[in-house]
């Protein structure tokens, strides 16, 4: 229903968005993307290039004094780091010799970009493949959030590790247990989280995860590290059974997936779940007034490709960064001789960030089974499908299955 494109180099002029499928009147503000763009540049253990580039996103079609008008949304983002590179990443030829980068990073997209478009300078690979990338979709992913905030979904994420070292306590076991309101926000989560420098609860985890990043940056290292994506006020039935590419898990595990760096996505308990007995599992059926609800949230909102009502809980795992100052060894192509790889400019540690990112893929994916679901060309109509559904939804079943 929804569709986005990105453009741009990492140091190119700038990235571009193109956003189209949403519905008119929603209301668009510049300033909520622009804060979504800095919550991505955030934490701890990110490189120089978030000290000198503070994104912000310009808006250049389908909003009318506030709101959509239902035409494709265009955002650009400059590169404000482009002065430094408008030779080396010149789009006419040039008449100096560019040095070209002929050395790849183990893990990075260098080599196997080089191999596969056939360049002959790994900077072609580097500045397409960079996580710079992701500013574009964050932007993109704002209209999504916009769009479910008008429909009462929120999205939040959090850190949940660094290099290995996790919390004494999980927040996320509460929401498995069922601890925390039936009503609960995820924005909380991010009204919480976005205090610390690692975007985690607690000063004790954050003083820890600092620690090991500083030993990380001594040492010439990087690191990963997991975290959480959570939506909240999902209504029941987005997604289906009915063909493997109409699951929502399935969609948002590839959207998470997608983003670069990224390793692993797990939905609820995931893997955990594979070790333990099928009664520890599964989350039983329990009535709440006129609502179906489960006494545990383990499948993480998400029964056989249908979200449940309970908020969607999804876990990943971010590898650390590539660039590596004390670096692995590899192949400079211009000698086929084995070689140290090349140290550049980088992050040490970005899954803050990567988390943030997260949100706005989940977002994206969910707006977009919300639009296949409920359609409307206008937002109002989207939330009059809504309502009359999730009104009728129980009595409905009520109804459907009493004994004559
Ligand atoms: C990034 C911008 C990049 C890197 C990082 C993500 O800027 P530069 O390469 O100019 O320092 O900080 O990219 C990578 C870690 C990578 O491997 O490509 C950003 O805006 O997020």
């Amino acid at each position: 229903m929804i569709k986005f494109v990105t453009a741009g180099e990492s140091h190119g002029k700038g990235l571009i968005t193109v956003v189209s499928g949403f519905p008119s009147n929603l209301p668009i503000s510049e300033s909520y993307i622009n804060n979504e763009l800095r919550r991505r540049q955030s934490g701890y253990g990110r490189g120089l290039r978030m000290k000198i580039e503070t994104d912000t996103a310009e808006l250049f079609s389908g909003v009318r004094f506030g709101k959509t008008i239902g035409s494709p949304i265009s955002m650009l983002i400059r590169n404000k780091d482009w002065e430094n590179w408008a030779e080396k990443m010149s789009v006419s030829p040039i008449d100096r010799e560019i040095e070209k980068i002929t050395i790849p990073r183990p893990g990075h997209a260098d080599l196997v970009g080089s191999q596969k478009y056939n360049y002959d300078d790994i900077r072609n690979s580097i500045d397409r493949s960079s996580a710079r990338e992701t500013a574009a979709r964050v932007s993109a992913a704002s209209v999504a959030k916009m769009f479910l905030e008008e429909l009462g979904i929120s999205i939040g994420s959090f850190v949940e590790s660094i290099g290995g070292v996790y919390p004494k306590q999980n927040f996320v076991d509460k929401l498995f247990a069922c601890k925390l309101p039936d009503k609960f926000n995820a924005k909380k989560i991010n009204e919480e989280v976005d205090k610390s420098s690692v975007r985690v609860f607690d000063e004790a985890h954050e003083k820890k995860i600092i620690s090991k990043i500083k030993t990380a940056k001594k040492n010439g290292d990087t690191l990963g590290g997991t975290f959480f994506v959570i939506v909240t006020g999902v209504p029941v039935g987005l997604g289906s059974f009915i063909q493997y590419d109409t699951r929502i898990e399935a969609s948002i595990a590839h959207a998470i997936m997608s983003i670069q760096a990224v390793k692993g996505v797990e939905v609820g308990i995931g893997f955990e779940g594979a070790e333990l007995f099928g009664s520890q599992v599964h989350d039983e059926i329990i009535l709440k007034k006129e609502k179906f609800w489960r006494a545990t949230n383990r499948a993480g909102g998400i029964e056989g490709g249908i979200t449940t009502g309970l908020p969607i809980i999804i876990r990943a795992a971010m590898k650390p960064i590539s660039t590596l100052m004390t670096p692995l060894n590899s192949i400079d192509l211009a000698t086929m001789k084995k070689v140290e790889a090349r140290r550049e400019r980088s992050d040490f540690v970005a899954v803050p960030s990567c988390a943030v990112i997260a949100e706005g893929m989940a977002a994206w994916v969910v707006a977009d089974f919300v639009l296949q679901k409920f359609g409307g060309d206008s937002i109002e109509e989207t939330k009059n499908n809504i309502n009359a559904y999730v009104r009728n939804n129980f009595q409905n079943i009520k109804k459907n299955f009493r004994r004559k």
